[in-house]
């Protein structure tokens, strides 16, 4: 069977790839022409995911995969939440790694008097399925820990060199890829759609596909 990845992020792609079956041919926004973005303008983690999942389905006319993710620090209200991406509001044009850096800065700066017992945060990962119709099914994985007074870290992406999950006694960015992935939000919101995908019997159901 395929799916389209509403992605254009290759690693993405990459990352979901190794984690289903190989009887699923996967896709990304990439191999079809005049795709209009949709937009993330949900309330929620679920709410953008289904939003793109169903937006693509119906341009592509195939089975689409959209995720949604990001940070919730309970001191701040939830936020940064489904503002993760831009939460300092350095444009979208600059590198990964400065819009990481200014994000990261205005955290640590919010959190400047908050005491350790109330840093709790967590990592959410949205993921839903949906056919041109409309939603098949959703999932969401996440991942508890504590938002950190300065960086730990080096590897992984975003907020991780302040996220620290206690039950490793390290950052998500002092992690190993392997490791991260083994306890991470997106690793147990893939894991159940894998679980539900098979439940689902879709493998020999599709009917619309190009
Ligand atoms: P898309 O093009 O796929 O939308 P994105 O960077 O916006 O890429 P997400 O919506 O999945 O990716 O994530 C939103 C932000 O949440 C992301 O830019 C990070 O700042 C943060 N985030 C999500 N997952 C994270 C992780 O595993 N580690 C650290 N930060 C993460």
């Amino acid at each position: 069977m395929k799916i389209v990845i509403a992605t254009t992020n290759l690693g993405k792609k990459r990352e979901l790839e190794q984690m289903l079956d190989s009887e699923v041919e996967i896709l990304s926004l990439r191999d079809f022409k005049n795709i209009k973005e949709v937009e993330e303008n949900g309330q929620s983690f679920a709410e953008n995911a289904r939003k793109k999942a169903i937006g693509y389905a119906k341009q592509t006319n195939m089975y689409t995969l959209a995720d949604d993710s990001g940070l919730e620090i309970d001191a701040l209200g939830g936020a940064p939440g489904v503002h993760s991406a831009r939460f300092s509001g350095t444009h979208k044009n600059h590198s990964s790694s400065l819009i990481d850096h200014e994000n990261i800065e205005k955290v640590l700066q919010l959190m400047k008097e908050v005491p350790k017992s109330k840093r709790t945060a967590r990592f959410v990962c949205s993921l839903c399925l949906a056919s041109p119709e409309g939603v098949i099914f959703e999932v969401e994985g996440q991942l508890e820990g504590l938002i950190t007074s300065k960086k730990y870290g080096d590897n992984g992406f975003g907020y991780d060199p302040i996220f620290y999950v206690p039950s490793m006694d390290k950052t998500t960015a002092q992690m190993s890829e392997e490791e991260k992935n083994s306890i991470s939000h997106r690793g147990e919101a893939i894991k159940k759609f894998k679980e539900q995908l098979l439940k689902s019997n879709m493998f020999s159901n599709q009917t619309f596909h190009k």
